[in-house]
């Protein structure tokens, strides 16, 4: 929680200029008295603080007693109360369901900045530069490195009997590599803009030519967004003006060949034809946090569904002036189809920074909110169960309801999630890689 002045709730009176108050600790300027779950501190004169709850030799020492648990249950009861809308939450306030304990877990030497999963396995990408192939037992079948920290990974497809790996570096390379044996198929170096290296910030397989096969979408740093052929040529590049943050790929227009949505960090966000022409561009933002685009209405074509960090995800159609938005209460962090009221509806699941994830319906309208303990950063879908990264060190399950099923312990805070197979999810969780089931999880 952040305050800007005096700020008086329930449970505490914060007197400072500014403050950040999160569950371990409290960061405050020119601060002259705080109140705090009956801990109290006065200052003679303005001062900075910097509190850690729970911390030995931490000061001042009457705050710093202050309990983290019932830290976090009075931010969770802020902002259950400062929700604008009352809407049919679901609160989970322990661990719920079923406790679920990993399948497997590997410890790497570095942590696990970018991860994918599909066919050929489990692909990890290491801040080391590492990049790792896991089958879905958790076996190595190959590691290479790709030369500098790798910051995205994806699997495509470039002809029917090879699947490959992709991996997108802070120098800007993206490299294509045989999924089977791990070697170096072609490298492509996005160039520097405008003084911006090409480190490239997000990676993605779209059938740019409408041959069923796999071309290569990559989003930089560079302000570009390129589109490279399946043997590592660049097909297009398309100025999107400020760092790419996330993208995705599908049909928008409906003409058999992919689109790309491009997400930057610094507002316009926009759609991208298969050959790299600008055909919409929106409002809204300024980071563009998660992305995806699929079939809502069924006319065939995708729409994209850009979630920004003003808390609104826009369902998009190309050339469409009026775009519907929805509210998920703090920045989006993940956007997944599922038939979330049960009736073979298609809908979507979004996580959000809010501690939630929102279930809406093809229209918008919101079907169901189920808050979890923090924020949640990521989402998979495996069948028709939700599974939602939590940063308390938990991965929960859900089902399409919203309801909580099963609980998973990691340790610490898992980032992101990828399905495995049919019934798996593995979890990146800072060097660790956690692979759990959904089944047990009823
Ligand atoms: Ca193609
Ligand atoms: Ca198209
Ligand atoms: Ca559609």
């Amino acid at each position: 929680m952040v305050g800007i002045g005096p700020q008086e709730f329930e449970g505490f009176q914060i007197h400072a200029g500014l403050f950040l108050l999160t569950a371990d600790g409290l960061m405050a300027a020119d601060a002259q008295q705080i109140n705090l779950l009956g801990a109290e501190w006065h200052g003679e004169q303005p001062v900075s603080l910097d509190v850690q709850f729970e911390a030995e030799a931490a000061s001042p020492a009457s705050l710093a007693k202050i309990s983290v648990a019932q830290v976090r249950d009075l931010l969770n009861e802020i902002l259950r109360k400062s929700s604008s809308a009352p809407d049919p939450a679901t609160f989970v306030e322990a661990a719920p369901g079923a406790i679920i304990k990993p399948t497997w877990q590997r410890d790497l030497k570095s942590r696990i900045l970018a991860l994918a999963a599909d066919e050929p396995g489990v692909l990890c990408g290491l801040e080391d530069g590492q990049v790792i192939l896991f089958d879905s037992a958790g076996k190595i079948v190959w590691q290479q490195n790709a030369g500098s920290t790798v910051r995205c990974a994806a699997f495509a497809r470039f002809d029917p009997d090879h699947w490959a790996c992709l991996v997108g570096t802070s120098t800007g390379d993206v490299k294509a590599l045989d999924a089977a044996a791990g070697q170096e198929l072609w490298a492509y170096r996005c160039q520097s803009f405008h003084g911006r290296s090409g480190s490239v910030g997000t990676i993605f397989a779209a059938d740019l030519d409408g041959d069923g096969y796999h071309e290569v979408v990559a989003g930089s740093d560079n302000w570009h967004y390129h589109g490279i052929s399946s043997t590592g040529k660049l097909l297009w590049r398309t100025e999107t003006v400020h760092a790419s943050t996330i993208g995705c790929a599908a049909d928008l227009t409906g003409d058999g060949r992919d689109d790309v949505v491009a997400g930057t960090e610094y507002y316009w966000p926009r759609l991208l034809d298969s050959t790299g022409k600008i055909i919409s561009r929106m409002s809204g933002g300024p980071v563009t946090t998660a992305v995806n685009a699929f079939d809502l209405d069924g006319d065939g074509k995708a729409e994209a569904l850009i979630g920004m960090d003003d808390a609104f995800v826009r369902f998009v159609k190309p050339g469409q002036r009026a775009v519907r938005k929805v509210n998920v209460g703090g920045s989006p962090t993940a956007i997944e189809p599922l038939d979330v009221d049960g009736h073979d509806n298609p809908g979507i699941v979004c996580s959000s920074e809010s501690f939630s994830i929102y279930a809406f319906g093809p229209e918008g309208n919101q079907i169901w909110r189920t808050q979890l303990p923090e924020v949640v950063n990521d989402l998979a879908i495996v069948g028709d169960r939700i599974a939602a990264a939590s940063d308390d060190g938990r991965v929960y399950l859900l089902n399409h309801q919203g309801k909580v099923t099963g609980t998973c312990h990691v340790q610490s805070r898992p980032t992101s999630l990828a399905r495995s197979g049919k019934d798996m999810v593995v979890a990146a969780v800072g060097h660790s890689l956690v692979a759990l089931s959904v089944d047990g999880a009823e």
